[in-house]
């Protein structure tokens, strides 16, 4: 039996029960798949700033950096200090966003299936700011290195889909920075001939992401730009509740859902699991080739086929039109997993 220890970072708001359920599909995925998981307790987030004055401990550092992937649920006001900190520490350069339509959940168009593929480590998200005077001023940071490894990145993943990326920028007006990333999308492309390649405005994005969002199989972006696109890709497929995300980097993966810590229904039982459930299967398929683990991309498919079939049945929360709990979601999802 295979077994990999887990670090587990719940956060804050709804982060502890949406955690909370996707532990239960993973109890159920290590029984029928004999994969042992060790879960350790990474704690980070507004919690930790209150209770030890530092949103990511050096303890929790030290559990990520020990693990062989890492699960995060939300965080609050400090995402800033954790999640965009860890990104940065453990260079975790692409941050993948699947946006898909599923049987049953009200969506835009039912044949959506795309990836926003944002560059994870630079541009304004690198935090350079200052105050100056009666004015603020940030700093906007984009490297042809990073730029390269992004783009490939994209190039590789449309590789194995539909064979289509479209690069996101703004380099009519932001003629350095967006310039460059256009220039090194241009050039990567030229790399990759079977894979057919286009440039996009963000604005204009934004408006296709709308009017054509089933014509996407892979946006190649940068990070604020992705940020926010995945936000909107997500509401296209039926919201935030169903968008989960990986952060990878070349040694080591970080999954997380793409939403926030929604301290309003907090405590309420009534948020969806399923984003962090989904982002358990992008994780089970990154262990799948990185520890080269049949097994682990047996699970990674059996997940999707139970929230599928889950949703078939009507095993959803209420902001989806259902009546179960987080807690039943998580637990009637791992009932179906086989
Ligand atoms: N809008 C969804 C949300 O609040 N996501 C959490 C967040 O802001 N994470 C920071 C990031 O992904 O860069």
């Amino acid at each position: 039996m295979r077994k990999y220890s887990i670090a587990l970072m719940k956060g804050d708001g709804i982060g502890p029960e949406v955690s909370q359920a996707a532990l239960a599909v993973l109890d159920a995925i290590s029984e029928k798949f004999s994969l042992d998981f060790e879960i350790v307790d990474a704690p980070a987030g507004d919690i930790m700033l209150k209770k030890r004055g530092e949103a990511l401990p050096k303890d929790t550092i030290s559990a990520v950096r020990d693990s062989d992937a890492c699960l995060k649920g939300p965080v609050g006001e400090s995402a800033m200090d954790v999640i965009v900190k860890l990104r940065q520490m453990f260079d975790l350069y692409a941050n993948i966003r699947p946006a898909k339509s599923y049987p049953t959940i009200k969506a835009l168009r039912p044949d959506v299936d795309l990836v926003i593929v944002r560059e994870n480590t630079e541009d304004l998200y690198r935090g350079i700011e200052a105050d100056m005077g009666d004015s603020a001023i940030a700093v906007r940071v984009i490297s042809r290195r990073a730029s390269e490894r992004i783009a490939e990145y994209a190039f590789k993943l449309a590789a194995s889909r539909r064979k289509n990326v479209v690069a996101v920028h703004k380099a009519n007006v932001m003629r350095k920075t967006c310039g460059l990333f256009a220039k090194v999308s241009r050039e990567v492309s030229q790399r990759h001939r079977g894979i057919a390649f286009r440039e996009m405005y963000v604005d204009a994005c934004a408006m296709n992401l709308i009017r054509n969002p089933q014509d996407f199989d892979v946006i190649l972006t940068m990070n604020m730009f992705g940020d926010i696109l995945s936000d909107e890709a997500a509401q296209v497929v039926g919201g935030l509740g169903l968008a989960p995300s990986a952060n990878i980097g070349d040694k080591k993966a970080l999954f997380e859902p793409v939403h926030g810590a929604a301290p309003d229904i907090a405590g309420k039982g009534i948020a969806n699991p399923i984003a962090t459930i989904l982002s358990v299967k992008m994780m089970l398929e990154w262990l799948a080739f990185s520890k080269k683990d049949v097994n682990c991309a047996k699970a990674a498919e059996s997940v999707e086929r139970a929230i599928v079939s889950g949703l078939k049945k009507g095993i959803k929360t209420p902001e989806l039109g259902g009546k179960s709990s987080t807690e039943e979601v998580g637990r009637l999802i791992a009932k179906l997993i086989f």
